[in-house]
């Protein structure tokens, strides 16, 4: 069996996950959404699930927000209740794509009256993250357009600079913002901050607590990702991952499914950009579970990223620079590919135990009673998202 060394135990020990809370909500495609018996009916029961998953990883304490989905009238009082279960409020996420308002745009939009009231809806975003504790503000914008000629794509950009700007400018403390960029959809033809670059270029302009935003799912296929991730660890601009995976567009499905060698790499790059456990990186999940269980869903991929780093610290760093250094090309491809093909799994249940967690977190969860109590008390759970 592969041993972890107390090094890349110690790594494994600090490292954390936040979830989203939308992942907890009932969600679907354009077609259908699914409801699931025990779906949470208000954000305190998306809290207590998501406590439920670092409660058998130990690797999730911390939940992200969606305002409005998660309107409480009293967010300290939400805070308190989630930290008496063990987990902070993480970060908090804008959404400027529902209201009939932001048909041609929010931040971008020709007309003042619809920026003041996208500007006007981060700026409370920002009032709640001052009573969560929460530090970052996330962006992501569904704006562009759909036919060539139909919008001004150079005004359209001026015009998010100015609306970043007041936002960011009403940031205070340690707080950030973290602009995610999305390369298509719902907009087809443009979207106003389609890739990293764009991204890097607007949170640049803005400042140093301004940073970018990175979705394992909003690139073309076949774009090296962990290309991206090298950049902007090298830029100090990589804020924050939403991770997912996705065969064909943003299928914001179990991280880690469709490609673990993808993952694999980009954790690589992150060890090697020295991003793993910084705290200027925060590590989220950005998913639906839309015909799985969500609590399994959600444990299911906090571990797949906790393989995939285990695996990623594997790689012998020594070898592999001697390798790359006399060109010995297949040698260092094997280096990668002997860590990548390590299974590290019972490795880590027995590093779980050695902490007094379950060997297997998903057998832990599907012998703790919780999913048949959620599903016998909750009656008529929420939608998590407009399901796309
Ligand atoms: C839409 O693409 C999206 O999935 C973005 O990735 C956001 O992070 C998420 O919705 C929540 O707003
Ligand atoms: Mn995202
Ligand atoms: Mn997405």
């Amino acid at each position: 069996m592969t041993t972890l060394s107390p090094d890349i135990q110690a790594q494994l020990t600090a490292q954390s996950i936040e979830l989203p809370s939308w992942a907890f909500g009932n969600s679907g495609t354009r077609f259908k959404v699914f409801t699931t018996p025990g779906t949470p009916r208000d954000p305190y029961e998306k809290i207590a699930d998501a406590a439920q998953v670092n409660r058998v990883t130990a690797l999730a304490p911390a939940v992200a927000l969606h305002i409005p989905w998660d309107k409480v009238d009293d967010y300290a009082a939400l805070r308190t209740y989630a930290n008496d279960l063990g987990v902070e409020l993480g970060t908090i996420n804008s959404n400027t794509f529902q209201d009939d308002d932001y048909k041609f745009g929010a931040l971008t939009h020709e007309d003042a009256a619809v920026r003041r009231k996208a500007i006007d809806h981060h700026l409370e975003c920002i009032d709640i993250m001052d009573a969560t504790g929460s530090r970052d503000l996330k962006i992501w914008l569904a704006e562009g357009s759909n036919y060539p000629g139909q919008a001004d794509l150079r005004g359209r950009q001026d015009r998010l600079h100015e609306s970043l700007q007041e936002i960011y400018a009403r940031l205070s403390g340690e707080q950030r913002l973290v602009l995610e960029y999305k390369f298509f959809e719902p907009a087809f033809y443009h979207t106003d901050v389609p890739d990293w670059g764009t991204s890097y270029v607007q949170v640049s302009a803005l400042g140093e607590r301004a940073m970018v935003c990175l979705d394992t799912g909003h690139h073309a296929p076949g774009t090296n990702i962990e290309f991206i991730v090298m950049q902007l660890l090298r830029l100090g601009k990589l804020g924050s991952f939403d991770f997912n995976s996705r065969f064909y567009a943003d299928d914001d499905l179990i991280v880690g499914a469709a490609d673990p060698f993808q993952l694999f790499r980009i954790l690589f790059e992150v060890i090697r950009g020295g991003g793993l456990n910084n705290p200027d990186v925060a590590f989220m999940l950005d998913q639906c579970h839309n015909v799985e269980k969500k609590i399994p869903g959600q444990i299911r991929s906090v571990l797949n990223v906790q393989e995939m780093t285990a695996r990623a610290l594997l790689v012998d760093a020594e070898a592999l620079r001697v390798a790359q250094l006399s060109g010995d090309v297949l040698a260092a491809n094997a280096v990668f590919m002997d860590a990548f093909y390590t299974d590290v799994r019972p490795a880590l249940g027995q590093w779980r135990e050695s902490r007094g967690l379950a060997a297997d977190p998903m057998a832990a969860y599907a012998a703790s009673g919780y999913q048949e109590k959620i599903e016998t008390e909750r009656l008529g759970g929420v939608q998590a998202s407009w399901g796309a």
